[in-house]
């Protein structure tokens, strides 16, 4: 649902702007140092990027989901480490909060988080527990007004840069499954809370992970979301469902940008006399990379907007996401593969990229969870 065009396209062009003007030309930078540079993330708060889908009474855009796809396919344009940074304060390090919080939990969070005054992180992943998320050994203790969390928490996203975390952590340490996870808000600086070393990435230098570890971490009884035990496991898969939605639209934009490049190359590239885009093979792969991309956009806008409609879109979200990174990850192969021993090179975005892109298919959920379900919805939708 697009609300008012007129405001949408201002903003739309803006992010445009930003991205040709100012990110990518700073994308070897970032790359090269693992920081995106202090006036680039100033830039971004000024934008209002932090808040993109923070309802407006917190300070945020509030934007629709079709006009957040739409933010999300122009700020993919470039080096995911930038989208990396305001993509937890909008999607999986706000979205507990904003779905399931109290009240007092909005408003105490979500206008700074808006702001981009602070960072939100979301904590599910830990060493023995990834794709099977409802396994996680983390736990939660009631004593009194706290609970003592203990714990590893891996892979987290802006976990360094963060200043709250949304913890999944299993409130009855006896009772196995879903049923006993409760979602947290914690604190950094909390007694207790610490980060592990900054990890070594295959690719989005500038964008950091780490280990947060919980030892006797004391957590207000006021800090569980939506004051409920027993429902975290729900809000992280809510919180999932969206962020598989806005990953596939990032997925997009990033194939879109990779298309770009590898155009702009075949057509100035010349070999045999002449430019290889004037060779059918190439055109081979430039065309089928057009055709999937434009089925990838279709299927982000068109789930986008029946989340709009209240629709459950749980398995459309897994649909866009399967899709949506497969085809980005196939784009940046034939890209490397247009741009020949250039797209082998770090000076070529292709190089690049083609690292960057391959943790679609893995974070929020890999292909093969996306799989898993959509063929489940598939089989209870049929018994129903
Ligand atoms: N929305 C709301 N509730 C949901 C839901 C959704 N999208 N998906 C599941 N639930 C509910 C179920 O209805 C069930 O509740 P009841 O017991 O009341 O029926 C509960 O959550 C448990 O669901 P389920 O039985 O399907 O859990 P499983 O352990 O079988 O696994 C998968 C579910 C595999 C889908 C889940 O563990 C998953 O998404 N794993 C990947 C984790 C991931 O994406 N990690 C990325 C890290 S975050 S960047």
């Amino acid at each position: 649902m697009i609300r008012d065009p007129e405001t949408l396209n201002l903003l739309l062009d803006s992010v445009s702007r930003f991205v040709r003007e100012r990110l990518v030309p700073n994308e070897a930078l970032v790359a090269e140092t693992d920081e995106i540079p202090a006036d680039i993330v100033a830039e971004m708060r000024e934008l209002g990027l932090f808040g993109l889908s923070i309802p407006e009474e917190y300070g945020g855009l509030n934007l629709t989901m079709e006009e957040e796809v739409l933010v999300a396919f122009e700020i993919a344009r470039t080096s995911p480490a930038f989208r990396s940074l305001i993509g937890t304060n909008n999607g999986i390090g706000s979205q507990g909060i904003v779905i399931d919080g109290t009240e007092a939990q909005k408003l105490h969070y979500l206008p700074r988080l808006a702001a981009g005054e602070i960072i939100g992180s979301f904590a599910l992943t830990e060493p023995g527990s990834g794709s099977d998320a409802a396994s996680l050994r983390t736990t939660a203790v009631r004593d009194g007004d706290y609970y003592v969390l203990n714990g590893t928490k891996r892979f987290i996203t802006n976990a360094p840069e963060a200043s709250i975390f949304t913890v999944m952590a299993r409130t009855d340490p006896e009772m196995k499954g879903a049923g006993a996870i409760s979602a947290f808000i914690v604190e950094k600086g909390t007694p207790g809370l610490s980060l592990g070393k900054i990890d070594k990435k295959m690719g989005q230098k500038g964008a950091h992970t780490c280990d947060v570890i919980f030892e006797n971490c004391r957590v207000p009884v006021a800090n569980v979301i939506g004051g409920k035990e027993g429902v975290g496991f729900k809000t992280a898969m809510k919180v999932l469902d969206k962020g598989r939605l806005h990953i596939a639209a990032v997925c997009v934009g990033a194939a879109e940008r990779m298309l770009e490049d590898a155009l702009r190359y075949a057509m100035e590239r010349v070999q045999f006399g002449k430019p290889i885009a004037e060779f059918q093979l190439i055109q081979a792969m430039l065309a089928d990379s057009k055709a999937e991309i434009y089925a990838a956009r279709s299927m982000v806008l068109d789930a986008a907007r029946r989340r709009d409609a209240k629709e459950d879109i749980s398995t459309e979200a897994s649909c866009c996401k399967l899709f949506a990174s497969e085809m980005c990850g196939r784009v940046a192969d034939r890209s490397v593969q247009i741009h020949g021993g250039a797209g082998y090179i770090s000076e070529y975005a292709a190089e690049r990229f083609y690292r960057d892109v391959r943790l679609f298919r893995i974070y929020e959920g890999t292909t093969q969870i996306q799989q898993l379900v959509i063929a489940r919805n598939m089989i209870k939708a049929a018994e129903a």
